[in-house]
């Protein structure tokens, strides 16, 4: 695992099609030379926008392509591009994201470590007194610190793993923008892995070969006129393909719905009844959360025992079943892993269990598996035993059958287009840059969800995937297009962790809990007030997007990228960091290296000048072949020329290598471990568990600060769905005020009384902002409702070391006391002036 989340991110298609015999856009066959820009490390100044009176500007985001409506310098309205088959609401939270009351407006300083100097008073970081400084002045603070922490700790000593799901674009990637200022400038500590698929990414490569979780499903044509029966287990495209890693595309929606039309069967496994289940009016089979082994266990029993598994797919293909048989039939540990032990744990009859083994087996099934059962105590078993039964099953390769990994996720499954790939600003490693995606510079990496560990256990000893990690010191930690304080678990470790920090520096555009945690606070733009390029769709790749800039810098924000240009620069690698290029030269660049690629392949793409002045996405060309595209299928078809890249070139059931790493926590072969709690689990204290899905209305707990929050806020607190039983057993009426609660922490939340949760489930979704009542005291009531509080902040095993943020349970009350107002979405309180340093 050397790869890092940027790359893995971007879709892998090696397989690059024939050239394409069409244009597709009539462009002069002139490359344009790229233009020297007269360099300047000064703020570049981003010239006047044209001042016509009303004008539409094309750009993108994570949540699609749109067209900013400027009147008078203000954006009024950010509309759908006219070609996406499904624009999300959220659309409407983009836009306020400019103008919100939680931007923040300038350089700012916490007034302790103004004062007195870093370190000081750490329990007073979230109090809101901070003091506004001079762009100057917060510029000599950081590059004096990252000086001074280097100097007296050591290299590593300065944090840069920075995880978050940032803006798209191709150049103002601000976490490689930062990693670029401390690569050119000195070492730091860098992270490995990601939250979303911490677990799966790791376990795979052993299983399939590959990460399979970021790359491309069998497609959706396939799909609607092969598979007989889909299966979404904890999977839900309607929801979380709203938006992607790059700008989205939305492919799900046409592709779910040729589902329909076509009568495609679909079953959904989940606590939850999910959009994709109600538009396909699907079957809802509800299982306890975290027993979805046992469940696999279970059918894959059944398939066995009822002799409807594929024994020549297994001899075939697959390596290890013989090893995992005895413990499914329970002659190695005397439990049989039949319909009834699964129905005992997973609260599916056992009737309900054997049916979906035999319809699966009769049918032509697709497993499309979602993240969040890989984000869970011992996660890395629920997708090993998936691909395990799709194994049994016997149709991994065939047209509609097999599993997928991303059909939830930025619209896997919807067709890849031939086109060229963007490159992207290097993140310095090296101490080259030139257009390269991202490589490891750091000198040590850490498993991304183990900082508070690290934080609390400097010296120790890790295990990580088969090697041994030592966890360094860490003294300075800077974020920039990450929210640490939503994203990661137990909050009030966190909080404790942070205390060991001398300083912790952050970029971003508005107030969150993390910026309010900050020793030093600096505002960056949001990306509609700057230009960038990017890719329309992780898989679909359909277009390319000049992300044009829509309104000017509000207030003192500043690019990222000029902010870590004038960092590198106090640091003596100005020149170095810019490469004497501004914003246009980069993205002209970027434009022209995909030019040539696109040639290639026998496409021309217009000239940059005219493709950015044209105001509109560059589409790319679909051919058959990928349109019909069949994961798997080349495996299938020539297991030795296609074998897989494990080591045995099979689909691996047991694999040697993790047996050699002996890990308690993660076996040889898939196999039901208790996490540590769990729905009635055995030694589980609360009588609820907590599901922390991702919610239907932001993206994580971007959007949060936004008027896209009264959408579905309940009394401006985070919503809690419970099903009637659990709030009638508890007298809570729909729009109450509760309060949810375990033994890691307390946060406020609105209920909202709901049949579309199980019995024994709550949900709070991921991402909403921390609130603390009192930000001094450890364990205080979240007032908004983030759901972190409550979460555990353990690892899912040593294998992976990923994060566990579906594991929780706890209970909930009516809050009876004075409510307390939500305070988060608003400036902190600002002194400024009062110490005014320049
Ligand atoms: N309990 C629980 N916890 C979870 C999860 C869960 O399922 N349950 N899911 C996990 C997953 S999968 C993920 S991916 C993480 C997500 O965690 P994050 O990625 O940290 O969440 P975001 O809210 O997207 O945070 C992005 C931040 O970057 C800022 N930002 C955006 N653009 C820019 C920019 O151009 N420059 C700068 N400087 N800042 C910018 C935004 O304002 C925002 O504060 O959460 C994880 N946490
Ligand atoms: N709208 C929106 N879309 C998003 C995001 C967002 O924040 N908002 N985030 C994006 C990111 S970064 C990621 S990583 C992906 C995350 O993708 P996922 O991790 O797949 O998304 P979740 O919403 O956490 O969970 C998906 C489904 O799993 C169900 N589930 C939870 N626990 C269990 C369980 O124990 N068993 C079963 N069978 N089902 C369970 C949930 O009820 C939910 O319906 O989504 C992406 N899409
Ligand atoms: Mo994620």
């Amino acid at each position: 695992m050397s790869k890092k989340t940027d790359e893995l991110r971007v879709v892998s298609n090696a397989d690059v099609a024939s050239p394409g015999r069409r244009r597709f856009l009539q462009g002069s066959a002139a490359t344009a030379a790229l233009s020297a820009m007269p360099f300047s490390l000064s703020f570049l100044s981003k010239g006047a926008l044209a001042q016509e009176a009303t004008k539409e500007v094309i750009s993108g985001c994570h949540w699609g392509v749109f067209k900013g409506v400027v009147e008078d310098g203000r954006a009024v309205e950010f509309k759908p591009w006219g070609d996406d088959p499904q624009p999300t609401p959220m659309l409407q939270g983009v836009r306020d994201s400019i103008y919100s009351a939680s931007r923040i407006r300038y350089p700012m300083v916490r007034r302790a470590w103004l004062e007195q100097g870093p370190g000081a008073d750490p329990d007073g970081r979230g109090d809101g007194d901070f003091v506004r400084v001079s762009w100057d002045k917060a510029i000599e603070l950081v590059a004096n610190e990252i000086t001074r922490v280097r100097e007296q700790h050591g290299q590593q000593a300065v944090y840069g793993g920075s995880y978050g799901w940032k803006s798209p674009g191709k150049l103002h990637n601000c976490k490689t923008l930062l990693r670029r200022m401390l690569n050119l400038t000195g070492g730091f500590t860098s992270s490995i892995g990601d939250y979303s698929t911490g677990a799966a990414q790791v376990i795979l490569p052993y299983v399939t070969g590959s990460i399979e979780v970021y790359e491309q499903c069998t497609t959706y044509p396939v799909l609607a006129e092969h598979t007989d029966l889909m299966v979404f287990w904890g999977c839900d495209p309607h929801n979380n393909s709203q938006i992607s890693w790059q700008v989205a595309d939305h492919g799900a929606f046409p592709g779910i719905e040729m589902l329909k039309e076509a009568g495609v069967k679909a079953i959904s496994i989940d606590p939850l009844k999910t959009l994709t289940c109600d538009y396909l009016d699907g079957e809802w089979i509800a299982p306890k959360p975290q027993t979805d082994v046992p469940l696999m266990l279970g059918i894959a029993h059944t398939l066995l025992s009822e002799d409807l598994h594929d024994q020549e797919f297994l001899d075939r293909y697959t390596s290890g079943f013989e090893e995992f048989k005895p413990y499914l039939t329970g002659e190695s540990d005397g439990q049989p892993k039949d319909a009834e032990w699964a129905a005992e744990i997973c609260g599916i009859d056992a009737d309900t269990i054997r049916d979906l083994a035999r319809r699966f087996a009769s049918s032509r099934t697709m497993l499309a598996l979602g993240y969040s059962m890989q984000r869970q105590h011992h996660g890395e078993q629920s997708t090993w035993m998936l691909v395990t039964l799709a194994c049994m099953l016997g149709q991994i390769g065939l047209p509609g059958g097999g599993y997928g990994l991303s059909y939830h996720y930025s619209s896997g499954g919807a067709p890849t287009h031939n086109s060229p790939i963007l490159k992207a600003i290097g993140d310095g490693a090296g101490g080259g840059s030139g257009g390269s995606v991202d490589e490891s510079g750091s000198d040590v990496m850490i498993p991304v969800a183990r900082f508070v560990e690290t934080l609390l256990n400097p010296g120790k000893t890790m295990q990580f995937n088969g090697s041994e990690i030592e966890l360094p010191l860490i003294k300075l930690a800077y974020w920039a297009g990450g929210n640490p304080f939503a994203h990661h678990q137990d909050r009030n470790e966190m909080l404790r962790a942070w205390r060991e920090l001398d300083t912790f520096i952050v970029n971003d555009f508005q107030w969150t809990a993390t910026a309010r945690h900050a020793d030093i606070v600096l505002p960056c733009t949001t990306s509609y007030e700057r230009n960038d390029i990017e890719q329309v769709g992780d898989y679909a790749l359909s277009h390319i997007v000049a992300m044009r800039q829509v309104v000017e810098p509000q207030f003192e924000a500043r690019d990222d990228f000029d902010i870590f240009a004038a960092i590198a620069d106090k640091l003596g690698k100005g020149r170095e960091f810019t490469e004497g290029r501004s914003e246009m030269d980069w993205i002209r660049g970027f434009y022209e290296s995909a030019k040539i690629e696109a040639r290639a392949k026998g496409m021309e793409m217009p000239v940059f000048d005219v493709f950015w002045e044209s105001n509109k996405p560059l589409a790319f060309p679909l051919e058959d072949e990928k349109k019909y595209f069949v994961r798997h299928a080349s495996f299938r078809e020539d297991p030795i020329l296609g074998a897989l890249g494990t080591a045995t070139g099979k689909f691996e059931i047991y694999s040697r290598a993790i047996a050699g790493y002996g890990y308690d926590d993660c076996p040889p072969h898939p196999t039901w471990l208790e996490p540590i709690e769990r729905l009635d689990g055995p030694d589980t204290q609360y009588p609820l568990s907590i599901a922390s899905n991702h919610p239907r209305g932001r993206l994580h707990s971007q959007l949060c600060g936004t008027e896209f929050r009264k959408t579905y806020a309940v009394q401006n607190r985070e919503p809690c769905w419970m099903n009637p039983h659990d709030a009638k057993a508890r007298n809570i009426k729909d729009g109450d005020v509760v309060r949810v609660f375990n033994d890691r922490g307390q946060i406020l939340a609105g209920a909202v009384v709901t049949e579309d949760v199980m019995p024994g489930v709550v949900r709070v979704s991921e991402g909403g902002w921390f609130d603390p009542l009192n930000p001094r005291e450890i364990g205080s009531l979240c007032c908004y409702g983030d759901v972190n509080n409550l979460t555990p902040g353990i690892a899912t095993s040593k294998l992976s070391q990923a994060n566990c943020g579906q594991t929780g349970v706890g209970d909930v009350e009516k809050f009876e006391g004075d409510l307390p107002e939500v305070l988060v979405f608003s400036q902190p309180e600002i002194r400024s002036g009062s110490s005014e340093a320049s």
